[in-house]
């Protein structure tokens, strides 16, 4: 068996070879990796755990928070607060920020998390996951605030995710393409399992809540229509359809077989860009689907270029295979806005 790769001898050798993992950073993602794997194991007590179910309490988006969640914030934010790594944290589970107390030492990062997404799955035993995306602090004068954070996606200097599935699997990128590791449980190893990734540039298969289809806007009703004609329409193959409603999952399956996930504006609730949040959902998504030679829009423009405005903003998403989403992104710049 070649020799096995740890997630530390990688992030060394990507230093030696690219020079872009100061030590800050690898010490962050190091942190980051470990609290994913303490997350795995309240994940995977489930009821044994008794972690299931719902807090007694809503996120700032006003989402009934399940204990997991809270429990998964919690740990991120232990992990991350003493290592002189950070200034600041933001997650979806928290309204504001998280400067790292005074006691610690500040350090040249922001990082930001969704926990635990995909929280409607956690009761029903389907994969769930964190996400996370790092940000370099660029204003040193004064103290840390929200505005630091509102960078735009193609700021970020890493970003991944850890997928608690049937394995539990990191996902990586920090701008030199992607690796996934598996967690070896026996030895509470990650080891290096597939490096530079690359999702095909075509696909048969798509990721869309279709019980949304009458609130959808012209272009993904175009969209999807044509991949549900198959053989005999326009686009003179049949399509599969996969949905888990929990990103983490499907994305993961995107990067591993390619594929096109979508979750657009809808006239739902037409304020809204979108249902994702921009920060700590679509922008690592984003970050990793780029790194592995596919394309994330915001059906009109790159995600990664989008400037944010606030920190939980949201973003209507399509990402995965190149020639899909720019055929997707081609139908929304043909409609009028
Ligand atoms: P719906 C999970 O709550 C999440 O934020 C994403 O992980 C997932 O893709 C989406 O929402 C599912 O949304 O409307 O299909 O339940």
């Amino acid at each position: 068996m070649s020799s096995r790769i740890s997630l530390t001898r990688y992030l060394v050798e990507q230093q030696r070879e690219h020079g872009h993992i100061p030590a800050q950073l690898r010490l962050l993602i190091e942190v980051v990796a470990r609290a994913c794997k303490s997350i795995a194991i309240s994940v995977n007590k489930g009821a044994l755990g008794e972690v299931l179910g719902s807090a007694a309490s809503e996120n700032v988006q006003g989402e009934i928070q399940k204990k997991l969640d809270i429990i998964s914030n919690e740990v991120l934010i232990e992990a991350n607060e003493w290592g002189g790594h950070l200034a600041a944290m933001a997650s979806e589970e928290m309204d504001s920020i998280h400067v790292v107390p005074n006691r610690y030492p500040q350090g040249e990062y922001l990082l930001l998390f969704d926990p635990l997404d995909g929280s409607s799955n956690i009761d029903v035993n389907v994969s769930i996951g964190t996400i996370f995306s790092v940000l370099r602090k660029v204003n040193n004068q004064r103290g840390i605030s929200e505005e630091d954070f509102l960078q735009p996606g193609k700021q970020q200097a890493a970003a991944g995710y850890c997928v608690y599935g049937p394995q539990t699997t990191l996902v990586l990128t920090v701008g030199e393409g992607v690796a996934m590791f598996t967690l070896d449980r026996e030895t509470g190893s990650w080891v290096l399992t597939e490096d530079q990734v690359q999702i095909p540039e075509d696909t048969k298969e798509f990721a869309i809540n279709m019980s949304n289809m009458r609130h959808w806007d012209a272009p993904v009703k175009r969209y999807i229509d044509e991949c549900l004609s198959g053989k005999e329409g326009p686009r003179g193959k049949d399509f599969n359809m996969r949905w888990v409603a929990s990103m983490v999952a499907d994305v993961h399956r995107i990067l591993t077989r390619g594929g096109v996930f979508l979750y657009p504006w809808d006239k739902r609730d037409p304020d809204k860009p979108g249902k994702l949040r921009l920060m700590y959902e679509a922008n690592p998504m984003a970050f990793l689907v780029e790194q592995a030679g596919g394309l994330a829009t915001n059906g009109r423009q790159r995600i990664m270029d989008v400037v944010p405005g606030k920190l939980h903003e949201r973003v209507a998403v399509v990402l995965g295979s190149k020639n899909e989403v720019q055929r997707v992104t081609d139908y929304h710049l043909a409609s009028p806005t």
